[in-house]
């Protein structure tokens, strides 16, 4: 049995010499927004998100060719959002994986550049991919458009997360940390798996088991960065930590503690892998990705 982090590992390792092809140098002084975008894509993320379109993907016997054009462009839309993220403006932060972030490798107005380029980048080629059939293309760009926008997408959970506020009500806190995680993290997690059960044609019933699991290691992927923020080691983590105290953030951990967020997360997993096992040994390796995602130290 190869360890999940073994199989991370060779799968980003292909998946890291594809994506680098899709970034031609270009001639001219815009070529420095294609390195700042580069630079930021191909910094050595973990790739959870391209591995679980391909991985989803392969419950239904689709290969990692035809799964790769919504892998990758999925994985510039993240990296888009991480550089913006890190922006002075947002969580103004000076390293990201491990790197200085983009805007301190280049500067600001690059790296917001750099951002909007990758986040366009990523629907072009998503859109020119002819190994991908058309009415998939199209149901692919509509999932993804809708996950990233700001109608209940990812420009909506990091409104939330710059601007949301305790209560004081504890049913009303609890909505707003589950909505405010649901699509700041989970609406990109979702769409992975999605993906790939779009592009396998997954029965509606074979959809909602994965929409499920998407939805429960959405969830726990959260509370897991969260503790991380407040437990992790710096040095693997690879990004400025502690910060979701010093901001007063609205998180899992500060709402509910440590230890209960961290027997929250052991029970999405746990509810995760019974859900994916319905497809069989096909769906080994989601299981132990499952696993990782509240074992990972990074
Ligand atoms: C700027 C519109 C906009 C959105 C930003 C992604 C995001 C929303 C914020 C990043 C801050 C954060 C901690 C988000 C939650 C978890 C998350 C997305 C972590 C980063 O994902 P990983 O751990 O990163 O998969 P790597 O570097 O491995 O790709």
């Amino acid at each position: 049995m190869t360890d999940i982090t073994e199989i991370l590992r060779s799968f980003s390792a292909q998946f890291n010499q594809n994506l680098q092809l899709c970034f031609p140098s270009v001639d001219g002084a815009e070529n420095r927004v294609i390195e700042a975008m580069k630079y930021s894509v191909m910094n050595g993320g973990k790739r959870l998100r391209p591995y679980l379109v391909c991985e989803c993907a392969s419950l239904f016997g689709v290969d990692y060719q035809t799964a790769f054009p919504a892998a990758a462009s999925l994985e510039m839309l993240h990296s888009y959002s991480l550089i913006h993220d890190d922006l002075p403006a947002m969580d103004n932060d000076d390293l990201r994986r491990g790197k200085p972030t983009c805007h301190k490798q280049f500067d600001e107005a690059t790296a917001i550049l750099a951002g909007d380029g990758l986040l366009t980048y990523a629907f072009e080629y998503l859109a020119n991919s002819l190994e991908i059939k058309p009415e998939m293309r199209l149901a692919l760009i509509q999932l993804l458009s809708s996950a990233a926008g700001a109608f209940g997408g990812m420009v909506a959970g990091q409104t939330l997360d710059l601007y949301a506020a305790p209560t004081g009500s504890k049913t009303a806190d609890e909505a707003i940390i589950t909505r405010l995680e649901e699509m700041k993290t989970g609406r990109l997690l979702r769409y992975a798996c999605e993906a790939g059960a779009v592009l396998g044609q997954a029965s509606p019933q074979e959809r909602q088991i994965i929409v499920s699991y998407s939805r429960k290691i959405g969830q726990a992927f959260q509370i897991t960065d969260d503790i991380l923020d407040r437990e992790g080691d710096q040095n693997l983590v690879g990004k400025t930590l502690h910060k979701d105290d010093s901001q007063n953030k609205f998180t899992f951990v500060s709402y509910y503690g440590i230890e209960p967020a961290r027997q929250k997360a052991i029970q999405l997993i746990n509810e995760a892998i019974a859900e994916i096992s319905a497809f069989g040994e096909k769906s080994a390796n989601l299981q132990k990705l499952a696993q990782y995602i509240i074992d990972r130290n990074h």
